[in-house]
């Protein structure tokens, strides 16, 4: 599996088809043309705003708005506009200019800020086991098998690790908790609330950068940090009340393996949990 790193990994969620709720179609980028290294001479591609974005709290505003002054690669305010993915990104003609290439669209399409959009992905995990508890050992690969607290999606109907969205001047660790508990317990813990500030206290952190998102255009991309919080017994996770909340229409534990797919780079995040672990791939 690619590392995600620029120069080397050739995005392929956000290019080619159709943005994500519009019809506007993005402008062809073949594989040989993502990089702004490679040139493209034709590239023309459309530009998408979406006018959910007017208005909104969570929004920067529209980038010919003259009230628009923002500190790119800075601490703008509380709207962290640094990247995760280390180094500063450049701006062309007062846009800032995605890190790993062309996507087919200009403008920031769905996302609320032009440059990084700073999500936080908790990769939950406990083994399989048998109705007798004994961890379950795949039959090929003989390694025990990882599952993973997914969420589907309502925006594509995709499986994902339930993140979400960091918000201006929040911890990633409160985002982790935060996310986790809207969108896989509805917002109510009930009695295990304690249990789940507990076990959301410590975790490993496995991947901090660039998300291959469908929504990413040539000015606005997704980041984000995901952190793994495993229960090595199961007997922690296992008390979860868990129920699809806020933007996720079904929750459930998913065996992890190399035919799962999974929204966004999201297969490559879980992938580093199941090296570090030693499970079955
Ligand atoms: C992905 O989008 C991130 O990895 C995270 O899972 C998610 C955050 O966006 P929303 O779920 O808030 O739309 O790029």
């Amino acid at each position: 599996m690619a590392r995600i790193l620029p120069g080397i990994f050739k995005h392929n969620r956000c290019r080619n088809g159709v943005y994500p709720q519009s019809d506007v179609r993005r402008y062809p980028v073949p594989d040989e043309s993502v990089f702004w290294s490679q040139t493209y001479s034709d590239y023309q591609p459309p530009v998408h705003e979406s006018p959910i974005l007017h208005g909104k709290p969570w929004a920067d505003l529209s980038a010919d708005d003259p009230a628009f002054k923002p500190k790119w690669n800075e601490l703008d305010g509380k709207v962290n506009r640094v990247s995760f993915i280390g180094g500063k990104y450049e701006i062309r003609d007062d846009c800032p200019v995605n890190p790993f290439g062309r996507t087919g669209i200009r403008g920031r399409g769905i996302l609320g800020r032009w440059g990084p959009n700073h999500a936080a992905d908790p990769v939950v995990t406990r083994w399989k086991r048998d109705e007798s508890g004994e961890v379950v050992l795949h039959l090929d690969s003989g390694k025990r098998i990882l599952q993973m607290c997914a969420i589907e999606r309502q925006d594509c109907g995709e499986w994902a690790i339930p993140g979400g969205m960091v918000d201006p001047g929040e911890k990633v660790s409160a985002t982790l908790r935060r996310e986790f508990l809207e969108e896989t317990m509805d917002n109510d813990a009930g009695d295990e609330a304690g249990t789940v500030e507990q076990f959301f206290a410590e975790g490993t952190e496995i991947y901090k950068g660039y998300v291959d998102d469908p929504r990413n255009t040539d000015c606005a991309w997704m980041e984000t940090v995901a952190v793994n919080f495993h229960d090595e017994t199961g007997a922690v996770v296992g008390r979860f009340p868990l129920h699809a909340g806020d933007d996720a229409a079904k929750v459930r534990w998913m065996d992890v393996g190399e035919e799962v797919k999974l929204y966004a780079s999201h297969s490559n995040i879980v992938k580093r949990v199941v090296d570090m672990l030693e499970a079955h791939w």
